[in-house]
C-alpha cells in the first residue's frame, strides 16, 4: 500500500518546515553569540540595540520557532513514511498550518525588531508588548493546531483502513505528542485571548499577573516535553535501525509515551515555586507529580541501552561493556543523537535539583537554569535534531550524504559538545555563586560579588563562540544536503521490534481512557488552586515597558 519512500509532495511540506527552522537557528545563534560577549563585561552592543531585545530574539527564534517548525516538519514526514502518503486534504492542512505559523513568526519578529516587544520569550506580565507580538504568537499556535488536526485525520484514516491492527510505532508517538501539544496550548490560547490581547489593545487597564503566569506554565512544562518526545522517537525507533539492531520493546516504548502525556501537564507549579499566592500544599502535589516523569525517563534509558547491548552482543561482544565498542561511532546519524543522550544524564540530574523545592531556592532565576536547558534543549534535543537532518534531508531531496559531509557532521558534534561543555558548566557554577540570568549587567559597578562571576562569564563566552562555530558547520551541512549533495537514494530508517518482545496490548490506543486520565489529573492539580487565585485575586497590574 505504501513504499518506504516519503512521497515527494509530502517531502516538500516537511522541507519547508525545516528551512524555516534552520534560518531561525542562524539568526537565534547570532543573538546568542552577542549575549555571551555582552556578559563578559568587555563588550557593548552597537547602536540602540538593547540586550533584552536580542535575548527576546534568541528565546523566541530558538525555543519557539526552530523547535515547533522542525518538529511539525519531522512528524509529517514520519507519518507519511509509516502510515502512508498524506491525502491531499491533510497535506493542504499542513500547508495552511505552515503559512499561518510563518506569517505569525514574521509579525512577531517585526515587533521585536522594532523594539516594541522586548518581553523575552516567556512574555511575563506585567511587561507589556505591542499587540502585534501576541497576535503573531497566537497565529503560530493556531497554525500548529491546523497541522495537528491534519495529523489526527491521517491517523484516523489509517485506523479505519487497518481495523484491528496496531498503529506503526512512530505514528503512534507523533499522535501522542500532538495530543499533548493541543491540550497544553489551550493554556496559552486562553491567556492570549482573555488576558494579553484585551490588555495590550487597551480594552482593559489591568492584568491578573498570577493567573497569566499560571496559564503560561500550564503550557510551558509540556512545551519542554513537546521538544523532547521527537528526540525520544528517534532514540526508540530510528537509532535501533541505524545501528542494525532491534527495538527492545514496542509495548514499553508506547507505555513510556503515555506516561509522558499523563505527567507532563499537571505540573506547571514547579516553575512557580517562589510565587506568592499559590498554596504550598498544591506546590507540593505538583512537585510530586513532576517526579513521576522519572519513571518513563528511566524506562527510556533502560530500553535504549538494552538495544545497544543486545546489538553489541549479537556482534560477538563479551564482558560487561564489550558491546560499547561495537557501536557505529563513525556514523554521524548515530553519533550526534548518542552524544545528545549522554548529555541528558547531567541534564536530568540538574532537573531534579530545579524541581526540588529547597534546592530550587538556591538556583532560582540564576544562570544555572540557563545552563540546565542548554543541556536539555540545546544539546540533547538539538543534537538529535541534527542527527535527523543527516538522513531526513537527503531522503526528502533525493540525495546522499557524502563521506566528507559525514566527517564534518562528526566534527560538528564534537565542536557542539566542547562548546556546550564550557558554556553550560560555566553557567551552572556561576549560577551557584548567585549570578542572575536575564541580566544585561555583568560587573554591577565592580561589586566584589559580581567580580567573582566574571571568570566564569569569560568561559561562557569562549564556549558560546565555539558553539557559534558549530552553528556555521551545521548550516554548511544542511545547505549541502538540501542543494548540492550527489543525487541518490537515502533510507528513512525505521526499526523493527525484537522477536522476543511482548505483544503490544490494545489498551494503549484507547484514547478515551488516556485523554480522560490526562484531563482528570489536570483538573485535580489545578482546579482548587485556580479557584483560590480568582477568588482572592490581588488588584491587577497596568502594563510596563522597561526598554
Ligand atoms: C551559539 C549558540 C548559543 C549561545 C552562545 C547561547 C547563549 C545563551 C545565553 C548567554 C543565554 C542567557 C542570557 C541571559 O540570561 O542573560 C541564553 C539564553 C537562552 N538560550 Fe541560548 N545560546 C545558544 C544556543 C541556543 C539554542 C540552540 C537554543 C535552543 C534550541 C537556546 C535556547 C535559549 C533559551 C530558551 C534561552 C532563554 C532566554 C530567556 O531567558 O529569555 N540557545 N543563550
Ligand atoms: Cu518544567
Amino acid at each position: 500500500m505504501w513504499s518506504n519512500k516519503v512521497d515527494r509532495k509530502d517531502g516538500k511540506l516537511a522541507m519547508a518546515h525545516l528551512y524555516v527552522a534552520f534560518i531561525a537557528l542562524l539568526l537565534g545563534g547570532l543573538a546568542g553569540l552577542l549575549q555571551v560577549l555582552v556578559r563578559t563585561g568587555e563588550f557593548q552592543l552597537p547602536g540602540n540595540i538593547g540586550y533584552y531585545q536580542i535575548l527576546t530574539v534568541h528565546g523566541v527564534l530558538l525555543a519557539l520557532v526552530l523547535t515547533t517548525f522542525f518538529i511539525i516538519g519531522f512528524q509529517f514526514a514520519g507519518l507519511s513514511r509509516t502510515a502512508g502518503t498524506l491525502s491531499s486534504g491533510v497535506r493542504k492542512a499542513g500547508w495552511i498550518g505552515f503559512w499561518l505559523m510563518t506569517i505569525g513568526t514574521a509579525i512577531t519578529a517585526t515587533f521585536i525588531l522594532l523594539n516594541e516587544a522586548s518581553v523575552l520569550y516567556t512574555f511575563y506580565a506585567p511587561l507589556q508588548a505591542h499587540p502585534g507580538f501576541y497576535i503573531g504568537l497566537t497565529l503560530v499556535v493556531v497554525g500548529s493546531w491546523v497541522s495537528g488536526f491534519g495529523m489526527f485525520t491521517h491517523y484516523s484514516k489509517w485506523k479505519k483502513t487497518n481495523k484491528g491492527k496496531v498503529t506503526p510505532l512512530l505514528s503512534f508517538m507523533v499522535i501522542i505528542n500532538m495530543v499533548m501539544w493541543l491540550v497544553a496550548t489551550l493554556g496559552v490560547a486562553a491567556a492570549m485571548l482573555v488576558q494579553f490581547l484585551p490588555w495590550s489593545l487597551g480594552f482593559v487597564d489591568t492584568i491578573d499577573v498570577l493567573v497569566s503566569r499560571t496559564l503560561f506554565w500550564y503550557f510551558g512544562h509540556p512545551l519542554v516535553y513537546f521538544w523532547l518526545l521527537p528526540a525520544y522517537m528517534v532514540w526508540y525507533v530510528i537509532i535501533p535501525k541505524i545501528i542494525g539492531g532491534k527495538i527492545f520493546s514496542d509495548a514499553l516504548a508506547r507505555l513510556s509515551f503515555i506516561l509522558f502525556l499523563l505527567f507532563s501537564i499537571p505540573v506547571g507549579f514547579h516553575h512557580q515555586l517562589t510565587e506568592p499566592g499559590i498554596d504550598p500544599t498544591w506546590k507540593f502535589i505538583q512537585v510530586a507529580l513532576t517526579f513521576m516523569v522519572v519513571i518513563p525517563s528511566l524506562m527510556t534509558a533502560f530500553s535504549l541501552f538494552a538495544t545497544f547491548e543486545l546489538y553489541g552482543r549479537s556482534k560477538g561482544a563479551t564482558g560487561l561493556f564489550g558491546w560499547f565498542k561495537k557501536l557505529p561511532w563513525g556514523d554521524a546519524r548515530f553519533f550526534a543523537p548518542f552524544v545528545g543522550m549522554l548529555f541528558f544524564i547531567p541534564a536530568g540530574a540538574g532537573g531534579l535539583v530545579n524541581a526540588s523545592h529547597q534546592l530550587n531556592q538556591v538556583v532560582h532565576n540564576t544562570i544555572w537554569v540557563t545552563g540546565h536547558f542548554h543541556l536539555t534543549l540545546a544539546t540533547s534535543v538539538i543534537l538529535t535534531f541534527f542527527g535527523i537532518a543527516y538522513w531526513l534531508i537527503p531522503h526528502l531531496t533525493g540525495r546522499v550524504m557524502t563521506k566528507a559531509m559525514n566527517k564534518l557532521a562528526i566534527v560538528q558534534t564534537i565542536v557542539w559538545s566542547v562548546g556546550m561543555f564550557f558554556m553550560s558548566s560555566a553557567m551552572h557554577v556561576a549560577g551557584l555563586l548567585g549570578a542572575p540570568r536575564r541580566s544585561s549587567f555583568s560587573t554591577y559597578g565592580d561589586a566584589p560579588q559580581a567580580l567573582e562571576w566574571i571568570p566564569y562569564q569569560m568561559f561562557q563566552a569562549i564556549g558560546g563562540s565555539i558553539l557559534f562555530l558549530g552553528i556555521i558547520l551545521i548550516l554548511i551541512i544542511v545547505i549541502n544536503l538540501s542543494f548540492f549533495a550527489p543525487k541518490g537514494e537515502t533510507d528513512f530508517p525505521i526499526g523493527e521490534t525484537a522477536e522476543q518482545a511482548e505483544k503490544t496490548p490494545a489498551i494503549f490506543e484507547n484514547w478515551k481512557l488516556w485523554i480522560g486520565v490526562t484531563i482528570a489529573l489536570i483538573l485535580f492539580a489545578y482546579t482548587v488552586p485556580f479557584i483560590d487565585m480568582i477568588q482572592n485575586a490581588p488588584p491587577g497590574s497596568k502594563g510596563f515597558k522597561f526598554w
